[in-house]
């Protein structure tokens, strides 16, 4: 099987999770090499997949000949390979459900940037911010709103790329904002995401790892 997913560390790569949450639920076979992310050795390592992949960035899939690169692209790709079945049939839902997805991809990337992905995993997490709690506010006003017009229990249809690209997203902000009593849709739709077994699988390897310690963490 020559189809190679390279990763990157499991408590610090959301991107990563993005890309394996979609090939794994797509039931595609692939081989994983996990990059090491943290640093020092995260620059030496990522000048190698510099030099097969523009970006020198992971995730990365390899396909034989073809090097795809960004989540984005892997996803897509991974829902070709499984027969599209995880964006909706119908245009405009697929339209709505891509719309999700690009957001998340190119500007919710800055919500609360303090609270990354690795800080989700510290065991002693400090509380949000004010602007922290007035972002998810404006997030989770958006995601019940789609909750609420799709019906559930999924964004748009059955369970899409568009709720696989908000799971890093949400453990970032869950982990942080315990009382989601305001948006009973998104907590419910969470805590069905966080059933799944590839999110299971992902989570329980991230926990077991050293926390990624980053410094502009509580100031
Ligand atoms: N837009 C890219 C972002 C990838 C990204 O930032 N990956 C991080 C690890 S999660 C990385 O490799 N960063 C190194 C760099 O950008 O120099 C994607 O969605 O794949």
């Amino acid at each position: 099987m020559s189809r190679i997913l390279y990763s990157g560390t499991k408590n610090a790569s959301s991107w990563a999770f993005r890309a394996w949450l979609a090939l794994k639920e797509q039931g595609i076979e692939f081989q994983e090499r996990v990059v090491d992310i943290r640093r020092p050795q995260r620059f030496d390592n990522l000048a190698r997949v510099a030099e097969f992949s523009p970006p020198g960035a992971v995730p990365v899939l390899v396909d034989g000949d073809a090097v795809i690169y960004d989540s984005l692209a892997i996803m897509e790709y991974a829902n070709d390979l499984g027969g599209g079945s995880l964006l909706p049939a119908d245009m405009k839902l697929r339209a709505q459900a891509r719309s999700l997805v690009a957001w998340q991809h190119s500007g919710l990337s800055n919500l609360c940037p303090r609270l990354s992905f690795e800080s989700s995993f510290y065991p002693d997490r400090r509380a949000m911010s004010p602007g922290e709690a007035a972002d998810t506010k404006r997030l989770f006003d958006v995601l019940e709103t789609t909750l609420l017009r799709s019906g559930g229990p999924f964004l748009v249809g059955d369970l899409s790329l568009a709720d696989l690209a908000f799971v890093p997203t949400l453990i970032r902000i869950m982990s942080h904002a315990p009382n989601a009593d305001e948006w009973p849709l998104t907590e419910a739709w969470y805590k069905l995401l966080m059933s799944r077994a590839t999110v299971q699988e992902w989570m329980e390897e991230a926990s077991r790892l050293p926390p990624v310690l980053l410094d502009d963490y509580r100031v």
